[in-house]
């Protein structure tokens, strides 16, 4: 917490350390009421540099410094400096060794960075800065060390001591307690260094990489979770072949930890040999978990994995490179779940989620560059553009090179960086030396912000047989960059003929066909592609698979939708024809609570019973745009509006098909009885369209589809039954029965910290009238607690995030207490309350008198006094 203004952090300014850190000894003393931190930094003059010897600038930060040495020397007070923020000294000689004891409360540290303790025990969390409050350190990426780290502590009460790299030594201390030494051979930045002390138990496992090496994998739970560590277990495994066969990356250490913790800002972390994961992102058995969560687990516990060569041994130079590893391991992370799920329905799933979030974030006040060129406060930077956006951009350079050029390149990659602290442009150069190409336009996908536009026109002429694609591209102005240069974007298309096949594809100037999907290359602001032996008019397929993170339009008539949404051989297209028929149904619907909305209805009733459809994609068919994607449709959005239009919309689909859908739920819920859970995909799928066809049929509160949805949350054998159960009838009319299985639910895991999350979001999401209320009686529940982050999430973020209607109330009273809780926030955890401050920072896309009252409050918020850096340049950055 600071009082005056922060420093702005410039890309343009970066210079190399002046020093390096060869070696960092650190010994802990873990105690209750505070910690020891002894740490020995063996450095140098940085030897790329000149040999004079520049002030010594360590960074630190809520340390209490009891002793320094220089060179086995102890310093007195006149012969350093300290800030609130750094240690100064003058070195004397090149080489040299600095000896410093900090002393730490990790008891009270709520922001959860540095050393903190979650429920019993001790553990860290240091991306990005969070090691500057351990011990005092040269704390930026590109300075690589090796580390030995000896921890001690009470045995009974934690008779675990963990820490990356390999246990070398251990053994037992007077007055109860224990210590361990372990030793990471690899040179990592601060920000991987990790340490954990607790009464755990643990599950193992091993792994023979593909060169013959044993490797240990431990999953560190608190006794009472030993049950759920199976699946997050068997995705590691499923990672580690996978990284192996795709990518021909080995593990590297001989043992691979993994800790559960219930108190975590983000999802997981993958300090170098003992990744540390937010409970919810790896524990899971059935009774408690839904399928949904299982998958987010496989990928989460991939994407730590995967880190470990995107990441870890192949680093970033600073902070403005963090796609580099982000993008690039979102991207690796989102083609293993392909392999191991639906492709399409990935496909679709993360598009649904980019487009939502990410868009919306690139056409707010908070727009900012893959490689952003400033920040205040680097913990704001790791956003959906860096992460998911940074995936696409990955993905596009994949798309362009073609499967075996890009796994050249990523080869290159890793063998001509390994040890190192690089940036983007050595990873695009690494492409392009591997594949020939040149990507030097492509770069333009790094620097410029807000999402690109594409304005597609056709023109067919019958008597040359040629159908013309003319394409347009431009990218609205983003805060700080008024003006957008081309990109280049990869266009895959396809043309369907009269029957719904794909037509055989040739250029002019090309002197054969290609049947199915090509690619079009787009590099120009306007650019006209021309197919030759066109002998009907054909519907185009474009953007298939959704190849580029962009917004198309092309003047779709609903006939040809209908016809895409029926034939498109690209199961990603079918999926998009059938979202901008329901954006134009509940368009139409705003206009006229009476519009005619039949050939859509009729066409999702195909979709219901075509046989030939996985029932995966039709269950994804047949969700609706959220209200969150709808409101990004309009430049000054009516939430009530949008709401009751789609609710509107719903109900009519739930009536009109209601018998299809009841018969189609029926049949899957009678397989769900009968053969034993499985988490399989076909199983997922069938889950998933039966829980899909039940929120729809429970609008008509007919009484036997009442009893079927009780019946199904009192008797599923799996979470995904009953929590898609509860959630209908939350969201339904049904006091008695609502209040009922609530009642039941939190009885029944009342122990249960992920299921309980569950059982508050739910209600905090809930867009039934009250919304407020029922949030602020939720946050005066025992099981409440604004420390921990996922209570803040499922509660306040719900709310925010789901619970639309609600928050958005004319009278301005969603906002108002949702500023208060990011003010109450602030003070105890910076990095949550500016997350939980992003819905309001939107304020420009909505309607009056909303616009005006979240504005009101973002204001408030600026004028509070002292607010952290983190809060402070969200909201300056959005008023
Ligand atoms: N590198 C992690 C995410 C992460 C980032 C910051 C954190 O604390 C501020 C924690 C985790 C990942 O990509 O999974
Ligand atoms: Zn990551």
């Amino acid at each position: 917490m600071r009082t005056e203004q922060p420093q702005m952090i410039r890309l343009s300014a970066y210079q190399q350390p002046d020093y390096l850190i060869n070696e960092t000894h650190l010994t802990f003393e873990l105690y209750e009421e505070y910690a020891l931190v002894h740490a020995q930094l063996v450095m140098q003059r940085n030897p790329a540099l000149d040999t004079n010897l520049p002030p010594l600038h360590l960074d630190g930060q809520e340390l209490s410094l009891q002793r320094l040495a220089l060179n086995d020397r102890e310093l007195s007070a006149d012969e350093y400096q300290l800030s609130p923020y750094q240690l100064s000294l003058q070195p004397d000689s090149e080489a040299f060794v600095i000896d410093s004891t900090v002393r730490i409360e990790p008891q009270n540290n709520t922001a959860l960075e540095g050393l903190y303790k979650s429920g019993g025990m001790f553990c860290t969390q240091c991306e990005a800065e969070g090691f500057r409050k351990i011990t005092y350190y040269l704390d930026r990426p590109d300075v690589m060390s090796r580390f030995t780290t000896t921890l001690s502590a009470d045995k009974n009460r934690y008779p675990v001591l963990l820490s990356n790299g390999n246990l070398i030594a251990s053994g037992q201390a007077e007055e109860g307690r224990h210590w361990a030494t372990w030793e990471d051979p690899f040179k990592k930045p601060a920000y991987l260094f990790a340490l954990v002390a607790g009464d755990l138990w643990c599950v193992e496992d091993r792994f023979t990489t593909l060169s013959g090496r044993e490797v240990t994998l431990q999953l560190y739970v608190e006794p009472k979770n030993i049950d759920k560590c199976q699946h997050g277990m068997d995705s590691l495994k499923k990672s580690m072949r996978w990284d192996e066969e795709k990518y021909g990356r080995e593990y590297d250490l001989d043992i691979f930890m993994i800790v559960a913790v219930d108190d975590f800002n983000m999802g997981a972390m993958e300090n170098k040999g003992l990744n540390i994961f937010n409970s919810s992102c790896v524990l899971a058995k059935p009774e408690t978990a839904t399928d949904a969560t299982y998958q987010r687990i496989e990928s989460i516990v991939a994407h730590e994995y995967f880190h470990n060569w995107s990441g870890n041994r192949v680093t970033c130079r600073d902070w403005f490179q963090l796609s580099l590893k982000e993008g690039f391991t979102v991207f690796r992370d989102i083609q293993f779940s392909a392999d191991m799920n639906s492709k399409a329905v990935k496909r679709i799933e993360d598009v649904a989620y980019l487009r939502t979030h990410q868009f919306a974030e690139d056409a707010g006040p908070m727009a900012h560059p893959v490689r952003p060129e400033e920040y205040l406060e680097i913990s704001n930077f790791y956003t959906l553009t860096i992460y998911e956006k940074g995936a696409e951009v990955v993905r596009m350079i994949h798309t362009l090179l073609g499967e075996k050029a890009f796994r050249q390149g990523s080869d290159l990659y890793f063998a001509r960086h390994d040890g190192q602290a690089v940036t983007c442009d050595d990873f695009i150069q690494a492409m392009q030396d591997a594949s020939g190409q040149d990507l030097t336009q492509f770069k333009r996908w790094y620097s410029q912000a807000g999402t690109p536009v594409l304005n597609v026109t056709d023109h067919y002429d019958p008597q040359q047989q040629v159908y013309r694609l003319k394409v347009k591209q431009s990218c609205p102005a983003t805060p700080g960059q008024p003006d957008k240069a081309p990109l280049v974007i990869p266009l895959a298309v396809g043309l369907l003929d009269a029957k719904g096949r794909d037509l055989p594809l040739q250029l002019a100037g090309e002197t054969q066909a290609s049947i199915g999907t090509r690619v079009l290359v787009v590099t120009e602001a306007e650019q006209t592609f021309e197919f030759i032996k066109v002998t009907d008019a054909p519907v185009p397929s474009l953007l298939r698979d959704f190849s580029a993170p962009v917004n198309l339009f092309f003047a779709y008539s609903t006939e040809q939708l209908v016809f895409l949404l029926k034939h498109d051989s690209d199961g990603f297209n079918r999926w998009e024809a059938g979202q901008q028929l329901a954006v134009r149904a509940i368009k139409a619907l705003m206009a006229d609570a009476k519009a005619d909305l039949s050939a859509f209805i009729h066409a999702l009733g195909a979709v219901a019973q075509d046989p030939t459809l996985d029932v995966a994609l039709k269950a994804e068919i047949f969700s609706l745009p959220s209200e969150s994607y709808l409101i990004e449709q309009f430049t000054q959005a009516d939430v009530q509006a949008i709401h009751q239009a789609r609710e509107a919309l719903r109900l009519q689909i739930a009536v009109q098909l209601k018998d299809a859908l009841w018969t189609r739920y029926q049949s899957a819920r009678h397989i769900s009885q009968e053969v034993e859970y499985s988490a399989q995909a076909d199983h997922v799928a069938r889950r998933r369209w039966q829980n899909v066809a039940l929120s729809y049929l429970m609008l008509t509160e007919l009484p036997e589809i009442v009893l079927a949805c009780v019946d199904q949350f009192e008797h599923a054998d799996n979470m995904t039954e009953r929590f898609a159960a509860l959630t209908c009838l939350v969201n339904s009319s049904l006091c008695y029965e609502k209040q009922q299985a609530l009642a039941a639910f939190e009885r029944e895991f009342a122990d249960d910290a992920q299921v309980m999350d569950q059982w508050f979001s739910v209600q905090a999401g809930s867009f039934l009238k009250g919304g407020l209320g029922r949030v602020k009686t939720l946050m005066q529940h025992p099981k409440f607690s604004i420390k921990n982050p996922n209570k803040v999430r499922s509660v306040i973020g719900a709310f925010a995030n789901q619970s639309l209607v609600n928050f958005h109330q004319a009278d301005g009273s969603g906002y108002a207490f949702l500023a208060e809780q990011i003010l109450q926030l602030d003070r105890l955890n910076p990095q949550m309350a500016a997350r939980i401050l992003a819905p309001l920072t939107r304020w420009q896309r909505f309607a009056e008198p909303q616009r005006s009252a979240m504005k009101k409050q973002l204001q408030r918020i600026q004028q509070a006094e002292q607010l952290s850096p983190d809060v402070y340049e969200v909201v300056n950055k959005s008023l």
